[in-house]
């Protein structure tokens, strides 16, 4: 016999509904196999355009591979492709998606990482497609961010940008859960499921608020302290793996942890920096930058980042020992234009020590470009002379 829900609507259809909800909310949580035991068969997927801001393929693919490494996260295939121009509902072009279509196929492949952004709509219609879970690089770096934020505001931080991600997937995939029904029991006629998530996630995101806009109060304070103080304030920005942290340890005995991993650094530590007898500073190293940094993740970040608009200096760290080095340089910049920042800057080119004095002296010309710049290796106490002679003559 059917039973009929105060809303009109019969149980055995409350029921399927149920159904519904749990198989979405089961796929969403196999999406979380990265950090879980279950290892299904993984495919990276580089995909290389022409809006990609690294202009240089090999470097691009391996970066990518270098994010999958920093995450820890196993894989079974790689497959790498160059698109002439991304597609708005499939991202990939017919050809590209049959060829790869047929490779997952052939390969039983259950998982595709992409080195790309997909938007939501991208992310479905592939799944669709190829006939497995997608996932993007914003995924990617998002788990890497949760797995390095340890301060309680790189924490809420890395949660608001998961949530942000999450709310443009879940919701999307409207046909499965707008169907009409009280399904949680108590609600009202005309609750759907959707909207029921919808609400949670709002919740989430409002409790997560309310607690970095306490914390936000409490770095406000503190640099309201510090402007009044006098202290100035330098930060040190850069491309990811530049060599950030070690220019803090070098310089300002800091502990910071500096590893050959992208992100190893995402809470911002301050020291106290003695240039010489008469100059104090204050000097912050902060979270590198990446090509193609999801946007939700910018903006996620974006009270850590305020504290760029109020350096006295900007250190940009450039390994210039990394073939994409220009690139690199023009992400950074991009990104900081994005923040509004335009502080005053010294590039600091890195790890001269992995260039022979041949390749250095072919570099030069180039260099010059970029002013005022001093070269550096933060390998040895003297690499670093060069900058603390520059802070100590500026008028900071
Ligand atoms: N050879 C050489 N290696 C360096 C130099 N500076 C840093 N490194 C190495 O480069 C790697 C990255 O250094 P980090 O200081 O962690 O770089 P970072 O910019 O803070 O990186 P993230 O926090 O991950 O963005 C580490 O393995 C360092 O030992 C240098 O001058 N020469
Ligand atoms: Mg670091």
């Amino acid at each position: 016999m059917l039973m009929l829900h105060r809303c009109g609507i019969s149980s055995e259809c409350i029921k399927k509904i149920r159904k519904k909800t749990e198989r979405l909310e089961t796929s969403m949580a196999k999406r979380d196999y990265i950090v879980g035991e279950y290892h299904p068969k993984t495919l990276l997927v580089g995909v290389y355009t022409p809006n990609n801001q690294i202009g240089n393929q090999d470097y691009y693919n391996e970066e990518f591979l270098s994010l999958v490494h920093t995450l820890g996260m196993a894989y079974d295939l790689t497959y790498f492709m160059k698109l002439r121009a991304p597609d708005n509902n499939m991202f990939l072009t017919k050809g590209k998606l049959e060829e790869l279509t047929k490779y997952c196929t052939e390969h039983e492949i259950e998982v595709v990482y992409f080195s790309e952004i997909l938007n939501p709509l991208q992310e479905r219609n592939l799944e669709a497609a190829i006939g497995c879970h997608v996932a993007d690089r914003s995924r990617l770096i998002l788990e890497i961010f949760k797995k390095s934020a340890h301060s309680s505001e790189g924490r809420i931080q890395v949660e608001m940008a998961e949530i942000n991600h999450y709310k443009t997937r879940i919701i999307g995939r409207g046909v499965e859960m707008s169907q009409q029904a009280g399904i949680l029991g108590n609600k009202g006629p005309g609750e759907t499921a959707k909207e029921e998530l919808r609400r949670h996630i709002e919740e989430k995101m409002r409790q997560a608020r309310k607690r970095l806009e306490t914390l936000e109060r409490s770095r406000t304070i503190q640099r309201k302290q510090r402007l009044e103080s006098k202290i100035p304030l330098i930060c040190i920005i850069g491309y990811t793996n530049s060599g950030k942290s070690s220019l803090l340890n070098r310089i300002a005995k800091g502990d910071v942890l500096a590893e050959d991993k992208l992100f190893a650094t995402l809470d911002t530590t301050t020291r106290e920096l003695f240039i010489d007898s008469k100059k104090k500073a204050l000097i912050s190293d902060t979270v590198g930058f990446i090509s193609q940094l999801p946007h939700n993740l910018i903006a996620a970040f974006k009270s850590t980042l305020d504290e760029l608009r109020y350096a006295t200096l900007l250190l940009q760290v450039i390994d210039l020992s990394n073939p994409a080095w220009k690139s690199q340089i023009g992400v950074v910049r991009t990104t900081l234009e994005e923040l509004g920042v335009s502080q005053p800057m010294l590039y600091v080119f890195n790890k001269i020590d992995k260039l022979t004095p041949e390749q250095l002296e072919a570099l030069k010309p180039e260099l010059e470009q970029y002013q005022p710049h001093v070269l550096i290796n933060t390998c040895s106490r003297q690499g670093t002379e060069p900058l603390i002679a520059y802070l100590s003559a500026y008028q900071l």
